[in-house]
């Protein structure tokens, strides 16, 4: 069976080596409550793109506890526990086979993405992703090397403070969350074609279950300027976000609205959210799959036992997004 590339979100249509030796090593901290999930080593010879750059393979973590994922701090080091910078990542992303999108139910449910900007996903006080033993959260990394500096042995690392499901009242106090990525390519596969100069592209979704959304984020590539999220059902915007680039237009880092103390962006069933996503490449070139237009938030449903309809059973066919990458 033709095995294509998952949920889709960044890898679609690409060919890469696969890098020999990469491994994923998962150490669970019980008493600080922390997992630490590394992957590598990997060897990152300077100025390497992403497409000539031995890839690591797709890893599973099985994941080992009952309860709540609360947050994931990414960060790169050598073998001796050295830095090494986050430029170096083109992007991660953690995919849980065993269950599917609320929004697109025809991807997985995306929990954790980043790239170079190295997004650190902080914990929402009161909220967690509810995780059960024995769950398989798909791995996929992207490594490149832009710099001028060659990468040993180099480990993606992404710690994960967590709360157990079994631990009395700790974890009845934890409200579930789940990701909500609005995408301008809707619920499609994730790149497309920039063209020079100025544009704009634009998507819609449509809510599927009553809740809140406690706040927004953007996912977005080099010469990004905005996303824009709307309620177009009630004509109102949700969020504008511009992002923060550096003289060459090169993607620093996409601002975070909360809507916490206003106890969420309320979301009804049916409501049509449009996403807008503006580039400005000055780079003269169309550039091929180069850009992505994500808002990316977490999403509190009224009910919560709806949203039980999404978990799938662990033999969940990897090609379940239904979308047609070319091979
Ligand atoms: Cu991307």
């Amino acid at each position: 069976m033709e095995h294509m590339h998952h949920g889709g979100f960044m890898q679609g249509g690409m060919h890469h080596a696969v890098a020999k030796g990469v491994k994923l090593h998962a150490k669970v901290d019980a008493v600080a409550h922390i997992v630490t999930l590394r992957v590598g080593p990997m060897n990152l010879p300077a100025h390497t793109s992403h497409m000539k750059m031995p890839q690591p393979p797709d890893l599973v973590w099985n994941v080992p506890i009952d309860g709540w994922l609360l947050a994931y701090h990414p960060k790169l080091v050598d073998a001796g526990g050295n830095a090494v910078p986050g430029t170096v990542l083109h992007h991660v992303a953690f995919w849980n086979e065993n269950r599917a999108d609320f929004l697109c139910p025809n991807k997985e449910e995306h929990i954790f993405g980043a790239g170079s900007e190295m997004t650190d996903w902080a914990e929402v006080p009161g909220y967690g992703y509810r995780v059960q033993k024995g769950d398989k959260i798909r791995i996929e990394t992207m490594m490149y090397n832009p710099t001028a500096t060659s990468y040993d042995k180099a480990y993606l690392e992404v710690q994960i403070p967590y709360a157990d499901a079994n631990a009395g009242s700790v974890g009845k106090m934890v409200q579930n969350v789940y990701p909500a990525w609005m995408d301008v390519k809707s619920c499609g596969d994730s790149s497309y074609d920039v063209p020079a100069g100025k544009s704009e592209k634009t998507g819609t979704v449509t809510v599927k279950y009553d809740g809140v959304l406690l706040g927004v984020g953007g996912h977005m590539h080099d010469y990004g300027r905005q996303i824009v999220l709307e309620d177009v059902s009630r004509n109102e915007t949700i969020a504008t976000l511009d992002a923060k680039s550096d003289a060459q237009g090169h993607l620093e880092s996409v601002p975070v609205k909360l809507f916490l103390q206003e106890g969420g962006y309320k979301f009804a069933k049916g409501d049509v959210l449009k996403v807008s996503a503006t580039y400005e490449n000055p780079t003269g070139k169309l550039l091929r799959e180069g850009a992505m237009g994500i808002a990316v938030g977490y999403f509190a449903a009224t009910d919560d036992a709806k949203m039980a309809a999404l978990r799938r059973n662990s033999k969940a066919p990897h090609d379940m997004a239904g979308m047609s990458h070319d091979h």
